[in-house]
């Protein structure tokens, strides 16, 4: 716990906590929520003033954006503030912030964090005023992001949280463009380049960026060629829903709205199973196809209650594709694909964000011995390796930055 404590402590910039020094030295949006999941166990105030941070630099429109920057530190990671210049985007707040979105878990970190302390919660009126942001965002997410399907999607790698999965490779690979001008790494100046996305890659995230920039972030781009929709991204929409359900309740509210949207968008994910793979997978919205990979993204909704696969999901994760008790951790891609890779990002490594979400969940449909390994698996490797981005689930090895803000976090949310 101290270890943990301290690299918090490291990280934190006042009012929020990067997720790490050097690498990352801005406020993330779904880090953040992630984070506060492990703050609340240190201190449940830090953790409001963590989610706190994050809905002041919420949109007009009620988009949490996916990084709000330090302008200070422009240089130091890209692309950065520069890049965006979102304070010329109508609706955009105060602060300078990127114009994408992260995964929403945010309602899911909010309750968590409220019953922590629901004194000091009531004390500083946490609950009342994070309900009003999350509606708003939970808000953009229908009005501005739901297909015909019923499912949110993504318009941008960046937006799933897993950047460089097998998901998004046969959708970029149709894009013809590519960003035309410099491409900074900064990020290799902190990373092995082999941990990394490739500059390809970086290329083609660079021209979406642009793209959807310099159409004012609007949603309303008709030829935009990268739009999908992906399991954890819903899984994780649907979770909160259930917790914003709950939120609404204890504030006096009506929690059917939400557990509607939860049911709808519970059947919605149904167009995105695979039987053949057994797992969910992500639909590439634009040319209409399935992508036919295992990956802990299509394991996510297990996560949600009543769902349907829920046997087949926890059969995959215990098979030799994820070796749920053997590899370290939950591999973020199969581990017997031919596109798995065990030290780049999220073609292979584990990573300690959805190794939680998937303890998680195993602990919610009562499979408690296995929740409670997987979270003693992810404070020890944590602590032996001093809080990895990732893993190397064969070896266990550490991969990516140290001293990884929700790394610390989430080893810190043990089960009893
Ligand atoms: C980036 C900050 C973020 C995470 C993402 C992860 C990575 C790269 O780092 O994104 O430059 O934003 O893929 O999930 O939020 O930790």
């Amino acid at each position: 716990m101290a270890a943990a404590t301290r690299v918090l402590a490291r990280n934190w910039r006042g009012s929020y906590t990067v997720p790490a020094a050097g690498l990352y030295p801005h406020q993330w949006s779904w880090d953040s929520a992630f984070i506060a999941i492990g703050l609340r166990h240190i201190s449940p105030r830090r953790a409001q003033q963590e989610l706190d941070t994050i809905f002041s630099a919420q949109w007009a429109d009620g988009r949490l954006p996916q990084i709000v920057f330090n302008p200070r530190l422009d240089v130091h990671y890209s692309p950065g503030a520069a890049f965006w210049r979102s304070e010329r985007i109508p609706g955009s707040p105060p602060v300078p912030t990127s114009g994408l979105i992260q995964p929403p878990n945010h309602a899911l970190a909010v309750l968590l964090v409220h019953q922590a302390d629901p004194e000091a919660s009531a004390r500083r009126r946490f609950l009342p005023r994070a309900y009003e942001r999350l509606l708003a965002w939970h808000g953009y997410l229908a009005d501005r992001r739901t297909d015909p399907s019923g499912l949110v999607h993504v318009l941008h790698p960046w937006e799933s949280g897993m950047d460089n999965s097998p998901y998004w490779d046969a959708p970029l690979a149709a894009i013809g463009e590519t960003f035309r001008g410099d491409i900074p790494r900064p990020d290799l100046d902190h990373a092995d380049a082999s941990h990394r996305p490739s500059n390809a890659e970086y290329g083609k995230y660079l021209y979406l960026a642009a793209r959807y920039r310099d159409h004012d972030c609007d949603d309303r781009d008709a030829g935009y060629p990268f739009v999908l929709e992906d399991p954890a991204v819903n899984a994780l929409y649907a979770r909160s829903e259930w917790a914003l359900g709950r939120i609404a309740e204890l504030l006096g509210n009506d929690p059917a709205p939400h557990a509607d949207r939860a049911h709808a968008l519970t059947e919605a994910l149904e167009t995105l199973w695979a039987p053949e793979l057994g797992c969910y997978v992500a639909r590439d919205v634009v040319s209409g196809e399935l992508q036919p990979y295992r990956t802990v993204s299509g394991l996510a909704p297990l996560l949600i209650p009543d769902l349907p696969h829920t046997d087949e999901l926890l059969t995959m994760l215990e098979s030799e594709h994820f070796g749920l008790g053997q590899a370290a951790l939950v591999p973020s891609h199969d581990l017997t694909a031919p596109t798995f890779d065990s030290s780049r990002y999220w073609r292979g490594p584990s990573w300690f964000n959805t190794a939680w979400l998937i303890a998680e969940a195993l602990h919610e449909r009562g499979f408690h011995d296995e929740a409670r390994s997987l979270a003693s698996q992810m404070a020890d490797l944590g602590l032996e390796h001093d809080f990895p981005e990732y893993v190397d689930p064969i070896s266990g090895e550490p991969r990516g930055t140290l001293r990884f803000s929700w790394t610390a976090a989430l080893s810190l949310d043990l089960y009893e």
